[in-house]
């Protein structure tokens, strides 16, 4: 029985990738993929998400539309990147969205993804998390058919990496993007694995992964990726300008997860400045599983494998 995975990203080119990633994973059937329009501009986006979805021969798979705004917007530069991604050779002439044209509303199909889903399902969240917490607001006895939520995001003992006004440093983008309802999903003490900036800090994406990752590109989804792996290079160098596997390594986690060191701990959520959107570890806070480490170099064999096709 292959693992049911619901899939909510934000668009980025990492999200993007860890889409097609997740869509080469054998043991993994995903029943559905909605975007929140957070590191991203909606309609590209998903326009994006359909043509990836038809690159993998997957267009069957429902996508949702999230209409819901965080609290702190992303930088424009940002989240226009889909609009460079649709007009690759590869990408410009497929059709931009299904027929009827039309996108679910994101909670919505969550819920109904859930409710129809045969088994527990995994839901892997590679933005913030507004659209899940929406649904389960709706549909709280829904809780019970999710096997595990992983979610790339938080910064739980290393600096963030939102750099801005009112702000100290110490809050992850996911978060900072929508404190409220992370502070929501934490207090629901689901089966949550977070897999923060503490772990992604390992796996930055390196020229070195590129060059072997362009010895491949005779497969089409290496050309491809390689192509929009070029597009995070303007954000290099510096810590706040280097690119990371921050989704790819949340989205290796389904696969891999005996690569990952984890803990158990106690943690909470700031809502206000002057760090709102830190997650923090604190006794009297709430269990969640936390990744602190991971086998690297078995990380980027990985995914270098999962792209030759
Ligand atoms: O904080 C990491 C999250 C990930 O989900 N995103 C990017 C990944 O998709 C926000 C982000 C932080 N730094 C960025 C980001 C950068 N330099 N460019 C684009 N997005
Ligand atoms: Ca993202």
């Amino acid at each position: 029985m292959p693992k049911l995975v619901l899939m909510d990203h934000d668009g980025a080119i990492d999200d993007l990738l860890s889409q097609l990633l997740v869509l080469t994973m054998s043991d993994i059937e995903l029943i559905g993929v909605t975007v929140t329009p957070a590191d991203c501009y909606i309609e590209p986006a998903l326009e994006s998400a359909y043509k990836l979805l038809q690159i993998m021969g997957q267009e069957h798979i429902p996508l949702g539309r999230g209409d819901y705004y965080g609290i702190n917007a992303f930088p424009s530069e940002w989240r226009a990147r889909p609009e460079i991604i649709n007009a690759l050779p590869m990408l410009i002439n497929l059709p931009k969205a299904p027929d009827p044209y039309a996108y679910r509303s994101a909670p919505d199909l969550i819920i109904d993804s859930l409710s129809a889903a045969s088994d527990k399902v995994t839901v892997l969240m590679t933005g913030p998390c507004s659209n899940l917490v929406l649904a389960l607001e709706k549909a709280p006895e829904l809780k019970a058919k999710i096997d595990e939520v992983v979610w790339m995001a938080g910064a739980f003992r290393v600096s963030g990496n939102v750099q801005t006004f009112q702000h100290d440093g110490s809050a992850e983008w996911n978060v900072f993007w929508d404190p409220i309802s992370t502070k929501k999903l934490v207090e629901l003490e689901l089966p949550l694995t977070f897999i923060p900036l503490d772990v992604t800090n390992h796996v930055p994406v390196t020229k070195t992964f590129l060059s072997t990752l362009a010895t491949q590109i005779e497969y089409k989804l290496s050309n491809l990726t390689g192509q929009f792996w070029a597009l995070t290079l303007d954000t290099i160098p510096g810590y706040y300008y280097t690119y990371f596997m921050w989704d790819i390594l949340a989205t290796s986690y389904l696969a891999m997860p005996e690569q990952f060191k984890t803990e158990v701990v106690k943690a909470k959520v700031s809502t206000r400045p002057p760090n709102a959107g830190q997650t923090y570890l604190d006794e009297t806070g709430y269990t969640v599983k936390i990744a602190t480490d991971v086998n690297s170099e078995y990380f980027y064999e990985y995914i270098l494998g999962q792209f030759k096709r």
